[in-house]
């Protein structure tokens, strides 16, 4: 069957010659300009304009980046150009079973789909507010004219409720960016009002082609236990810390054959907080920032990279080694869900006969934390409706005590379907730590 978006696509290509002398011609170039060596421009204006080219199309110009939790937004071509339409709207988002909350996405969706496009490509972002708040919306880290830049007030008026308003550029770029309300940002934000933009290079080197391209927005929310919508005007105690709009368990395990080369596009768009972000059992290098590719030279190993507010950063490694890899941030506040924050410290605490007496009063009552929180969301103990544990998930071994952001990355041998969960992975024997034997312990000498 031939889609619409097929179609449009092959009538594009084929007229894609006449395409300059159609719609698109009015972003001819003019790039006499000269600029200093090891700088590109960043002017994108029109005219003078970077010259349109032919759209570039997934499967043949690139392979199309994979948003876990998500999904792309669909295009159609007209007339050369690549038409998008994002419509601003409430959605009921659920971040973990357990937790719904009201939040403001775009097109059904919380974060918003990812846009994704080539250098070169002209496109045409339609933008419907169906809020009940004005809205803009930024192209963050992308060379435009200044009037599509979407900050409201200073670049252009607001989308009024019902509005549609047009941003058209030329892409002369390539790379991880993101898109963000710029207006009201502390409310719209906090609400959800962001998503990932991808940018592929026109012509790719054998080093950017991988195997598997995940793109992973990183944001944060202020969800009171119980509450139907998250607070934008807490300025920090965020508990609900997310990888696509997704806390632990609710998030998308990484999957991979092993030896694919892989790329994750990190990007952050929270109110207040960097995110140092943890790859177990393998190094990558962090190889671009929302500034452009890192020279090859630069790019230095590592298996934590720090994802400041406002920035993205693409990491890429070889996935070599089979198993199930946590991907996490590492601040440990960060991969704990809602109760975890803000209790009184009882580490250490000797409960004694105080449960007992409590339970007359309160049956079923039972101190909880004076031996950390591990075990409190595999109980479940005392959770009020639509909120989710302080932590995880149950595992193959026992109880998961992560929430929040963190994720899989599942590296499997011989692997058919990379799109389906695989399952958890099956550890060659001998390969797991396990409880020492009183013969080891002997040997080796281990007075335990
Ligand atoms: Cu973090």
């Amino acid at each position: 069957m031939v889609t619409r978006r097929e179609a449009l696509a092959t009538t594009a290509a084929v007229a894609s010659g006449a395409m300059l002398l159609g719609r698109a011609s009015s972003a001819a170039a003019n790039q006499s300009e000269p600029t200093p060596p090891g700088w590109g421009r960043s002017y994108s204006g029109g005219p003078p304009d970077a010259p349109a080219q032919a759209p570039g199309l997934p499967g043949r110009d690139y392979t199309p980046a994979i948003t876990p939790n998500g999904t792309a937004l669909p295009f159609k071509i007209v007339e050369g150009v690549k038409v998008f339409h994002l419509t601003a709207e409430e959605v009921l988002h659920e971040f973990a079973p357990g937790l719904k909350a009201k939040c403001w996405g775009y097109n059904g969706r919380v974060h918003g789909p990812t846009i994704e496009a080539v250098e070169g490509d002209r496109v045409s972002i339609y933008v419907t507010n169906r809020l009940i708040a004005p809205t803009s919306v930024h192209w963050h880290g992308v060379f435009l004219p200044n009037g599509m830049d979407g900050v409201a007030g200073l670049t252009q008026a607001v989308i009024k409720p019902g509005e549609t308003f047009k941003y058209e550029f030329t892409l002369r770029q390539h790379g991880t960016f993101m898109y963000h309300s710029h207006h009201d940002e502390m409310t719209q934000m906090a609400l959800g009002m962001m998503g990932m933009l991808v940018i592929h290079p026109r012509r790719p080197t054998a080093a950017y082609r991988v195997d598997r391209d995940f793109a992973l927005l990183l944001s944060e929310w202020h969800i009171k236990p119980g509450a139907e919508r998250p607070d934008p005007n807490k300025m920090n105690d965020f508990n609900v810390l997310t990888l696509n709009a997704k806390a632990f368990p609710g998030t998308a395990p990484l999957v991979c054959k092993k030896g694919d080369r892989v790329r994750i596009r990190l990007g952050n768009l929270s109110a207040m907080d960097h995110h140092p972000i943890h790859l177990h059992g393998h190094f990558f290098k962090v190889v671009a920032t929302e500034g452009g590719q890192i020279p090859q030279a630069a790019q230095a190993p590592a298996s934590t990279v720090l994802v400041p507010v406002g920035s993205t950063r693409d990491v890429e490694f070889i996935a070599d080694a089979p198993g199930d890899w946590a991907l996490h941030c590492h601040m440990t506040h960060h991969v704990m869900n809602q109760m975890g924050h803000d209790i009184p410290n009882l580490i250490g605490l000797k409960a004694g006969d105080l449960d007992q007496k409590l339970r007359r009063l309160l049956p079923g009552y039972m101190t909880m934390g004076q031996d950390g929180m591990g075990e409190m969301g595999e109980m479940g103990m005392a959770a009020p409706k639509n909120s989710i544990p302080m932590v995880g998930d149950r595992g193959p071994f026992g109880y998961i005590t992560m929430g929040g952001m963190f994720t899989i990355v599942k590296v499997r041998d011989g692997l058919a379907d990379t799109n389906a969960d695989p399952g958890w992975y099956a550890h060659p024997p001998g390969t797991v730590a396990s409880k020492a034997l009183a013969d080891e312990l002997k040997r080796d000498g281990i007075d335990a």
